[in-house]
């Protein structure tokens, strides 16, 4: 949203955010006292690498299973599995010696944070440390018991590059709104840090302490418990997050969960998701694959073996000595170390930089994750077939041919690509390179227009086949046989045309907004960035606090309920976009359709008050939304908005081909309101069984608290995640029934 912002504004917001902290004072101010927390320590001082100078596909793909030197994890031969996060050394660059750059560079390790699994009982390593974590295969109906140990070293000032580099390389910002485990006052809010009484402020340096840690399994159907949301976060030294929780007692800095693997099968990913450090820990390398087998519930004949090979697709920025370099922040003077758009110039696919892949002129099966922090891929594979046959969790009914389909993004989008996906989001490929023996295949990349990553890798085709390729064709997919073909059909929430086959029970329109006064401050003002214009604690949004005063929480969704949500990006630059993600629950794409956002946003900055409008300022920043959040607007939807049928401009745009099964994760793009059916139940539950109040989990999603959030770290780690609590139904509106009752 475009504002016009004012000094006066903001320390303003400073003392309205600081109210409730006061207590906690007495108690941090111990911890803030020591040198680590005054920032006396010295930073190790780094000098950029360029990009350019690192040597494109010198390097072999790093490949797990059948394909590659390290077999995955087979989590149904060891069903109590020991996860740890450790710092180890990783040949992410090409090693030794290379003349680029117009001289010679000699390129080492480099130190990453890594997850490393082991057999809880016998104590046998089964996936060394690596970024990314080596891929974990479970079985469906076969649950894994996960013990997560938080062993992440703290920088040590007198070993700098000792353990602990990575948490001076990473740099967790602490003027937003994060785990602070610490305590230290003020932390989590804006600061002024280039003023001179903010200097040596603890809040504008970076963090030292015990690093805190969490892992989300992405896309899993599971218990609040074992979701390993935010506030989840634990340390190495025993300091735990307002919602920790853990299968038993177990010792301090470890965690233990247990995912049933009782969901539909597909490609889960397990990464960090610490409360405003999110962006640290995944750039620093927690991330992995789980990927999750039915197969009496996946098509038969996909290539398989040494021919299906997951591919992490990340970006980072190194320095003239190999190591991890953080992001340049896009605004200083505010957030020192958080950029709103966090951009590498080095692309890497499991842990290596533009690597390449030898295959065979045959079939293969790609499971592709854009892990990157904030980068959107648009991928082109250079004319080879690409054939989609499921995205994130799931399987579609039969094989897509996504070559330059992927056109979703309208001022965003250059052109159309074979795959598009943004961070969080995953696309389950299947690549045809029986026609290309002999062939170099480099797969490009222009996903973002105004800091372009060109290459991503390469493929080597040789002119070899190793044995007869079997797989099956996906252009002639054989549903009665589940050939290519899932077995059964995916279950539609919508028909063809985009209606709705089931009851809708509430229809939500939330707004997706930016708190921006860089325009006015050379160094970049404050950013926040909000979903329905409220910070990730509801609390401190006037308008929502009002209404749901207990915790802040203002999704509600009933359990086996069908929720239509719309997201109305009005926001005006091509690069403001965002990947919705939704915990506990998949979703279907019913369409995206531009809106008039000048025109949409007067009327929505109308609905404020004077009296919370800073001077200057079009709406009220983080105020929740304009009107009372229950009350249903004219298109009959909740969230507080004004309805957005009237601004909608042009016919409703459909899912891409790539995008029409469950996603947990969805692209929103500026300047177009996207419409997603959420449902509270299992993806397999037949349209018929699903009810409001009628629980269909094998647990109960009603116990605890998840998240929606944006997958952007840096925007999920500046307040653009909400928690949510699925509700039984019958007692959820208690408080405010009350409230009308008085
Ligand atoms: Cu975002």
């Amino acid at each position: 949203m475009a504002m016009k912002p004012t000094l006066a504004f903001h320390s303003r917001w400073v003392r309205m955010r600081t109210i409730g902290i006061g207590l906690l004072v007495t108690v941090a101010s111990l911890a803030a006292t020591t040198p680590e927390a005054l920032g006396a320590v010295r930073e190790i001082s780094q000098t950029p690498l360029p990009g350019d100078c690192v040597p494109r596909f010198a390097t072999a793909l790093p490949v797990f299973g059948p394909a590659g030197s390290t077999p995955r994890v087979d989590a149904a031969r060891h069903r109590d599995l020991t996860v740890t996060m450790a710092e180890t050394d990783q040949a992410v660059l090409p090693q030794g010696r290379h003349d680029t750059c117009g001289l010679g560079v000699t390129f080492g390790k480099t130190r990453v944070w890594a997850y490393e699994t082991s057999d809880t009982v016998s104590k046998q390593v089964l996936g060394p440390a690596n970024w990314p974590a080596v891929t974990i295969d479970a079985k469906g109906g076969v649950p894994t018991r996960v013990t997560y140990a938080n062993k992440l070293p703290s920088f040590d000032p007198s070993h700098p590059y000792g353990p602990g580099l990575v948490q001076d390389l990473v740099k967790v910002d602490q003027t937003v709104h994060w785990a602070n485990p610490l305590g230290t006052p003020g932390a989590g809010h804006p600061m002024d840090c280039s003023a001179s009484e903010n200097a040596n402020n603890p809040v504008c340096q970076r963090y030292t302490g015990p690093q805190p840690a969490v892992p989300h399994l992405h896309g899993a159907e599971i218990s609040a418990c074992y979701d390993g949301g935010p506030d989840a976060w634990f340390t190495p030294d025993g300091r735990k997050g307002p919602q920790y929780c853990s299968d038993g007692d177990p010792r301090p800095g470890t965690a233990v969960y247990t995912y049933q693997n009782s969901q539909e099968p597909g490609t889960l990913w397990f990464h960090d998701h610490t409360l405003g450090a999110t962006r640290n820990n995944v750039y620093g390398g927690l991330a992995g694959f789980y990927l999750l087998r039915q197969p009496s519930e996946e098509p038969k004949g996909l290539p398989s073996g040494p021919y299906e090979i997951e591919m992490a697709l990340q970006d980072r920025v190194f320095d003239t000595h190999s190591q991890l370099l953080t992001i340049p922040p896009s605004n200083p003077h505010y957030h020192p170390y958080w950029g709103v758009r966090e951009f590498g110039d080095v692309a890497t696919v499991n842990g290596a930089a533009w690597p390449y892949l030898d295959v065979q002129p045959r079939r293969y099966r790609f499971r592709l994750l854009n892990g990157a922090n904030g980068r959107r891929f648009s991928l082109h594979f250079g004319g080879a077939p690409v054939y989609q046959i499921g995205a994130d969790d799931a399987y579609f009914d039969r094989p897509v041919r996504v070559n330059d389909t992927a056109c979703a993004g309208g001022a965003s989008t250059t052109e159309c690509s074979d795959v598009d996906f943004m961070p969080g989001e995953r696309a389950d490929i299947i690549v045809d390179f029986t026609k290309l023996a002999g062939k170099t295949i480099t797969v490009t990349n222009d996903g973002s227009l105004d800091t372009s990553l060109p290459n991503i890798m390469q493929f080597r085709v040789g002119e070899q086949l190793n044995g007869p390729d079997s797989s099956c064709d996906p252009a002639r997919p054989d549903r009665d046989r589940g050939i290519c073909s899932r077995p059964t059909p995916v279950v539609r929430l919508a028909g063809p045309d985009g209606r709705p086959r089931v009851k809708v029970d509430k229809a939500r329109q939330f707004v997706l907004n930016e708190l921006n006064t860089s325009s006015t401050e050379p160094e970049g003002g404050n950013i926040e960035e909000y979903l329905n214009n409220t910070p990730y604690d509801g609390l401190e949004s006037p308008g929502i606090r009002k209404e749901f005063p207990k915790d802040g929480i203002s999704e509600l969704p009933v359990v086996g309920s069908t929720e239509l949500w719309q997201f109305i990006n009005a926001e005006d630059p091509a690069q403001a976009y965002h990947p919705i993600h939704t915990h506990l629950v998949q979703f279907q794409i019913v369409s995206r359709q531009n809106i008039d956002y000048t025109k949409y946003e007067k009327a929505w900055s109308a609905g404020y008050p004077t009296s919370c409008k800073p001077s200057g300022v079009d709406f009220c920043p983080g105020f929740g939304p304009p009107n009372p959040y229950r009350i249903p607007n004219d298109d009959r939807a909740v969230g507080g908005n004004p309805a957005v049928s009237p601004f909608l401009d042009g016919a409703p745009q459909p899912p891409d081909p790539g995008e029409t099964g469950w996603k947990d994760t969805v692209r929103s793009f500026p300047h177009e309101v996207l419409t997603v059916l959420v449902r509270f139940a299992p993806t397999g539950v037949p349209l018929h069984r699903s009810k409001p109040g009628r629980n269909l989990f094998p647990f109960d999603p009603t116990v605890g608290q998840y998240v929606w959030h944006c997958h952007v770290l840096g925007h999920e780690d500046n307040e653009m995640m909400r928690p949510y609590r699925v509700v039984n139904g019958r007692h959820h509106d208690h408080d405010w029934e009350e409230r009308l009752r008085r």
